[in-house]
């Protein structure tokens, strides 16, 4: 049966979900406080850059499925999807979750389902959700149902993984969780388990922990490696080849809202107990300055002028997020030391550094640096750029380029690690 749905943040994870669930027939209000946000969407236009949602966005809108609003308003369900970041001490920054919450108090009535995706430490949902709701005199569990859950979506193929992905659902009674599972059923293709919220907070938190204690873990013998004289991805090729052996890639650090911040909410819950969690995330902290040391060498090696050009800045390949990305943490560095940064990539626009155009970004250079493997790094003329750098040397953090190619046009490749 088709439902009121009012979905509260229309960003990475807010928007994609709301334009699913419009798409399966269900009449969506997305609420932003971001004006620009809703102006665009009312049109049908997003902000993000994400595969084939423009276009699903655009046909929602269109049959007026999905309708953008600046206030919640009343609903069959309420589904928050807020950012939660960390602050400078490393602890979660609840502040979006609890005014979302606060903003759907005056229009809950009875029969409700409040839903909870964004990342949060353990205990969100049963510890302080739980007694807001209360506080409107409804009892949660039988008057309002409540449960968290959490997506699991890779920016850059949201639209497949969020029908493909099996997803946890957290309730805070199986009631709850029973009829959270039926709402997500309408797109989710994979399979649905249900649980409580406590449970399905950690699990949230615990996969993407394991990918940055994994990608840690590679990165310290990048460091190991090189002190040592060997290639490690030499070493990582020949390793994986183990049948239980998957080390992931080493590189310029970790960055985006989710590897670079989720590990820090066990942290804090349990900060005596998370040795490895802490340590993996300053570890991964830790790689830009690595990166830093590497250009500096270079650079004084060789005698060349303070000018890098960095190709990328977003926190990974084929997407338009800086946020928490390892390349503004080298250009910070940089800056710090007095080195001149330009800044190229045609995802990010508004930014200071970024050059709109290749050749102004490069021109009198004395070093390239591969920040991040955009695809379309693939089809630059290389020999043209090394016509107008001032120096010849590229530093790849990616392992992205053809090293025989960059050396046969003059180039001196390094490899980060290599
Ligand atoms: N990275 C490496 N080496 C690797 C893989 C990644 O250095 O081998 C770096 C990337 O360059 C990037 C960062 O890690 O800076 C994170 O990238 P990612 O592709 O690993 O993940 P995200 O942050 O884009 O998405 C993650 C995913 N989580 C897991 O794979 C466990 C996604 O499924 C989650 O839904 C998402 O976090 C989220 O929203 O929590």
């Amino acid at each position: 049966m088709n439902k009121k749905i009012c979905i509260v943040g229309l960003g990475y994870i807010g928007l994609p979900t709301a334009a699913m669930l419009a798409s399966c027939g269900h009449n969506v209000i997305g609420v932003d406080t971001n004006k620009k946000v809703v102006e665009n969407l009312k049109m049908g236009k997003i902000l993000i850059k994400e595969p084939h949602l423009d276009k699903l966005v655009k046909e929602v809108v269109k049959n007026k499925n999905l309708i953008a609003i600046n206030v919640p308003c009343e609903a069959d369900v309420f589904i928050i999807a807020v950012p939660t970041p960390i602050n400078e001490e490393k602890k979660a920054n609840l502040d979006y979750v609890l005014n979302a919450m606060n903003s759907i108090l005056p229009y809950l009535k009875k029969g409700n389902v409040v839903i909870l995706e964004s990342t949060s430490p353990v205990g969100t949902t049963k510890d302080i959700l739980k007694p807001i709701l209360e506080s409107t005199n409804l009892k949660v569990g039988e008057d309002l149902y409540l449960a968290y859950c959490p997506e699991r979506v890779l920016p850059g193929n949201i639209l497949t993984e969020l029908a493909n992905n099996h997803r946890v659902i957290g309730g805070i009674n199986e009631a709850s969780a029973l009829i959270v599972k039926q709402i997500y059923e309408c797109f989710v293709r994979g399979d649905i388990y249900i649980t409580d919220t406590k449970t399905a907070e950690m699990v949230k938190l615990v996969e993407n922990t394991y990918r940055d204690v994994n990608i840690a873990l590679s990165n310290e013998l990048l460091k190991i490696c090189d002190s040592m004289s060997i290639n490690i991805w030499n070493v990582i090729k020949y390793s994986n080849k183990h049948p239980r052996v998957n080390l992931l890639d080493p590189g310029p650090g970790v960055g985006g809202h989710c590897l670079a911040v989720d590990p820090w909410f066990i942290v804090e819950n349990s900060p005596n107990l998370s040795n490895i969690i802490k340590l993996s995330r300053l570890t991964n902290d830790s790689m830009p300055r690595y990166i830093f040391n590497n250009i500096d060498c270079l650079i004084k090696h060789t005698r060349g002028n303070k000018k890098v050009s960095i190709l990328g800045m977003t926190y990974k390949a084929d997407i338009d997020d800086i946020r928490q990305s390892p390349i503004v943490d080298l250009i910070d560095i940089l800056q710090e030391n007095n080195y001149e940064v330009s800044i190229y990539d045609p995802y990010v626009k508004e930014h200071a550094l970024i050059e709109d155009d290749l050749f102004k970004c490069v021109k009198n250079s004395s070093i390239l640096v591969i920040g991040v493997n955009h695809s379309v790094f693939k089809y630059i003329d290389f020999k043209e750029i090394i016509e107008v750098m001032s120096g010849n040397l590229i530093l790849d953090t990616r392992n992205f380029l053809d090293k025989d190619k960059l050396e046969k046009i003059g180039f001196k490749y390094k490899l980060v690690g290599a």
